[in-house]
């Protein structure tokens, strides 16, 4: 494993974490983007163009979200075990919407890519939690005024959330580990180059298979998360100081 015993570690992870729990992924031969055009989903433009089949595609993905049988997989609840037990700093770094880190425990996480569980008022800024559907009526319980609610996720062209905070962890770390993600998003996708740039952090690729950024990590292991992840938690827990 990695040269020397890390102490801050950064986890970024996409959505391949998420698939053994039953929620579709972005860039597969079956993920979501198989069967709906960014372009008409994932924008500013496309809310602005047509937000009643925006709000339907988000409120099809919260009520699959909400179904019973979507529950936090070995993959997640390894990564709530490390954040419990490890000694060092530990910050997850998502790029999913889901809530299945925070149901398996994590606690110190940043949503990058926002949060489906949430909407945000266009008039007055506020963040909501938000488990019902939205549509072009809904009115926010914050400011009252109607129609001005959007999903709480980061589509393309905008800002992921607390860039800041995560950046200055990257700079920081001892290792950095990415499972689950293509590669193929940015910022996300320069991450680990940013955390190599201190010339400190040892890298590692945890994904069913090598991602867009492969050369850039150190070390690499294939397969479904739901196998790899705990294994390598198993690992450094028995390794720690
Ligand atoms: C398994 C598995 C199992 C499967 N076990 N593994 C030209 C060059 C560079 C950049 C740009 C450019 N033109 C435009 C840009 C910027 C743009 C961008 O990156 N575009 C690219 C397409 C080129 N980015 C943005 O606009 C972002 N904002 C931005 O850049 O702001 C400016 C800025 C600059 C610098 C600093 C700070 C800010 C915003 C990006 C927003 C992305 N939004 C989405 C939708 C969110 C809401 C929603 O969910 O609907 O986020 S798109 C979608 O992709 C979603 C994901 O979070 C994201 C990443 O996908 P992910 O998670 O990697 O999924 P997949 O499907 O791609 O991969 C899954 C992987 O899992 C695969 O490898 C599988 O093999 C694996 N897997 N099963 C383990 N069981």
């Amino acid at each position: 494993m990695q040269q020397r015993l890390p102490r801050k570690i950064v986890v970024l992870t996409g959505a391949g974490v998420s698939r053994e729990s039953g929620l579709a992924t972005f860039r597969d031969a079956d993920g979501i983007w198989a069967s709906v055009r960014i372009e008409d989903v994932a924008t500013p433009e496309a809310f602005a163009a047509n937000p009643a089949r925006v709000h339907a595609f988000y409120n099809a993905r919260r009520s699959g979200l909400l179904e019973e049988v979507i529950q936090p997989n070995p993959a997640h609840r390894a990564l709530a075990r490390l954040e419990r037990e490890w000694p060092g700093e530990l910050l997850l770094v998502t790029q999913n919407i889901d809530d299945l880190h925070e149901r398996a425990g994590s606690r110190n996480l940043v949503h990058m890519h926002g949060e489906l569980l949430k909407t945000r008022c266009l008039a007055c800024e506020e963040v909501i939690e938000w488990r019902q559907e939205l549509d072009l009526e809904s009115l926010c319980p914050a400011c009252g005024q109607r129609g001005r609610l959007r999903v709480n996720v980061v589509w393309f062209g905008e800002m992921p959330h607390e860039m800041e905070r995560i950046y200055d962890a990257l700079d920081a770390c001892d290792l950095f580990v990415s499972i689950g993600t293509s590669g193929s998003v940015y910022p996300a996708a320069g991450f680990v180059a940013e955390a190599r740039a201190a010339g400190r952090a040892h890298t590692l690729e945890l994904n069913l298979e090598p991602s867009e950024g492969e050369s850039l990590f150190h070390e690499k292991r294939y397969g479904p998360a739901s196998e790899l992840v705990p294994a390598w938690v198993e690992e450094l827990l028995a390794n720690r100081p």
